[in-house]
């Protein structure tokens, strides 16, 4: 007797504990037909530490990490707010910028206060995401998004998350917090890396099924 079956989805694993990532990467990835699992079906992996120089090195570094520990393919994301009147900081230290232990209150206050006498004219910013898929077989995928914006004197709105209510939209005139979801991810640094990613998607599954 035959039976007929479904074709077995795709099983990808995001490689990231951040809730508002997870969030904005799952529904940017819904219509693929993926089986979207996290870290948290995986708690025998542990805290991965954040050692490379660029958001390229970290990213791959967690998706290479997930990779070998689970055996299916991982897609992480590094990310961060690179500042022209801060030389580019926080950077790939964002998540950590005013201490170890940050919450993204204590990262915002501590942007504000730094960029206090900052005039308008020059609090130039861009949020910056590299993606990386990386399959169990070694193969691997990069891509990046930016978003080009101005950090503001005050917080503004309360969606997304991390420095989203001191990004400015100056297109849109409305911080990254009160933006919806799906607007956000219509222009954000992580939808235009996902987006990316995802148009060489067929050509990665068949090189990371061999
Ligand atoms: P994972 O490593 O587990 O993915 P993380 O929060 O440590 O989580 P990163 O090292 O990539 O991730 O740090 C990214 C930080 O940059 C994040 O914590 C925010 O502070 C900031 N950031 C990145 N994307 C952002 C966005 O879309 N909106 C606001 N802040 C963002």
């Amino acid at each position: 007797m035959t039976y007929a079956k479904e074709p077995l989805k795709k099983t990808l694993v995001l490689a990231t504990r951040n809730a508002g990532k997870i969030k904005e990467l799952e529904s940017l990835l819904s219509g693929y037909g993926l089986h979207v699992l996290g870290l948290g079906d995986f708690p025998e992996i542990g805290e991965i530490e954040e050692t490379g120089a660029t958001f390229a090195e970290n990213s791959l570094l967690k998706a290479r990490t997930v990779a070998k520990a689970t055996g299916l393919v991982a897609l992480a994301d590094d990310s961060g707010l690179m500042v022209d009147a801060l030389g580019g900081a926080p950077g790939v230290y964002s998540a950590r910028y005013s201490d170890p232990g940050a919450t993204d209150e204590r990262n915002n206050q501590k942007l504000l206060d730094v960029m206090q006498d900052i005039p308008e004219e020059k609090r130039a910013c861009r949020f910056v995401s590299v993606v990386a898929a990386v399959a169990p077989n070694g193969v691997e995928l990069l891509a990046e998004g930016r978003w080009e914006g101005r950090v503001l004197f005050a917080p503004r709105g309360s969606g997304g998350f991390g420095y989203d209510p001191l990004f400015l939209d100056l297109e849109l005139g409305q911080s990254a917090a009160e933006l919806s979801h799906a607007d956000k991810n219509a222009r954000s640094h992580r939808g235009s890396a996902l987006r990316a990613l995802l148009a060489d998607w067929p050509d990665f599954w068949a090189r990371a099924s061999r």
